[in-house]
């Protein structure tokens, strides 16, 4: 395969409603597609960088950046690129997961296209279908929250999480707790509490959650084993989780039992399949979580998902909670499952014209060394 061209396309798209968390409030998602053109076909990816460095240090502009000046020529000067090739391609670049990931994903996504393989069956997936979720923002009032999950599950979701932050924990959880008895819910802190609230977040026990999601800072591994220790709620890991090495050694730790595995977050969808592999061999349970991305972002999500070790429900909803038109076809909730996609590649279609109407700008990346 030979790249001929790299794009990088960029959008804002509003949210259906606003998404907060304990970092902040999303109302339209920067996004950032990589689309590359080669002598076999084309390929697209979708780095999950926010705008602003609140979730994590890397934000689009920095992403925009970086890929511009170093991560797409380093592709583009690949004798023989293929998915394989980029991380290692890209490895002189640190951090920048998302950057890569995306760029990874649009020459994946050109290299299967070209073999008529998809995503899911390269990567290893076992199901047709996947178990989803619904990651639930703050809301203004407590009131609003339990219609909000009220209408979520009457759209058939059967797991729901909820953002929680100091001062919007037992009270809220308690309401959504009383007005769904059964529910399986679990809770997301995006890192918003300090091992001194601990607490605070060990009285979540009396919740019945499936898991609480990265309580403290990305580092403090001790301080989410010391939690770990005295809660009955298992802790799993999203901001701490950077690799395979990550996941292993907060592992050993005691710092989490579950891990939740982001494509933008570790770099790319093999490095997901690495983590995946390697917690299945210890018996760690997985989960695929997202990061509000269009149709491209969310093909690669479900066919990861669909691996046997996803055993918790996915934070990959139905293309509907976010956008009002997607810039893919889009997907469908189905019971509380999403189909896999099984055509070639990623499966679905950008739809130039969406991207067109939503006032997307291409900016075509110049090979210096050609
Ligand atoms: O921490 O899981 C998170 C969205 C943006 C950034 C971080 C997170 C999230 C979500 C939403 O929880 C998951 C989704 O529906 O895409
Ligand atoms: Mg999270």
């Amino acid at each position: 395969m030979r790249i001929e061209q790299v794009e990088l396309v960029r959008v804002a798209m509003p949210l259906v409603r606003p998404f907060r968390t304990s970092f902040g409030v999303q109302e339209t998602r920067d996004v950032l597609l990589v689309h590359v053109v080669t002598d076999m076909g084309d390929g697209w990816g979708e780095c999950a960088s926010h705008a602003e460095p609140f979730y994590n240090e890397e934000f689009t502009e920095s992403a925009v950046m970086v890929l511009r000046r170093w991560l797409v020529p380093a592709v583009m000067a690949l004798s023989d690129p293929t998915g394989d090739a980029v991380a290692g391609a890209c490895k002189q670049v640190k951090g920048y997961r998302a950057a890569k990931a995306g760029l990874e994903m649009a020459v994946l996504d050109a290299e299967l296209r070209a073999i008529g393989r998809s995503f899911a069956e390269h990567l290893g997936g076992t199901r047709t279908a996947i178990d989803v979720g619904v990651s639930v923002g703050i809301t203004p009032t407590i009131d609003e929250l339990v219609e909000q999950v009220r209408g979520y599950v009457s759209d058939g979701y059967r797991r729901v999480k909820l953002k929680v932050m100091p001062g919007w924990d037992a009270e809220p959880l308690r309401a959504v707790r009383s007005a769904f008895p059964d529910l399986p819910l679990q809770v997301d802190a995006n890192a918003g509490y300090e091992p001194a609230d601990v607490g605070t977040v060990a009285a979540l026990d009396e919740f019945d959650l499936l898991m609480i999601e990265q309580p403290y800072p990305p580092d403090e591994l001790q301080a989410h084993a010391a939690l770990a220790a005295r809660m009955h709620t298992p802790i799993c890991l999203d901001e701490s989780i950077l690799s395979v090495g990550h996941a292993m050694t907060a592992l050993d730790a005691g710092a989490c039992s579950i891990v939740n595995i982001k494509v933008g977050r570790v770099g790319g969808v093999l490095e997901s399949v690495r983590i995946h592999d390697a917690c299945r061999e210890r018996g760690v349970p997985v989960w695929c979580g997202g990061m509000l991305e269009t149709g491209v972002g969310r093909a690669a999500n479900v066919a990861l998902a669909s691996l046997p070790g996803f055993t918790f429900a996915a934070d990959i909803s139905a293309s509907d909670r976010y956008w009002r038109r997607d810039i893919t076809e889009p997907f469908q909730l189905v019971g509380s499952t999403i189909a896999v996609p099984g055509g070639p590649g990623l499966g679905v279609t950008v739809d130039l014209s969406t991207l067109n109407d939503l006032g997307a700008t291409f900016e075509t990346q110049v090979d210096l060394l050609r």
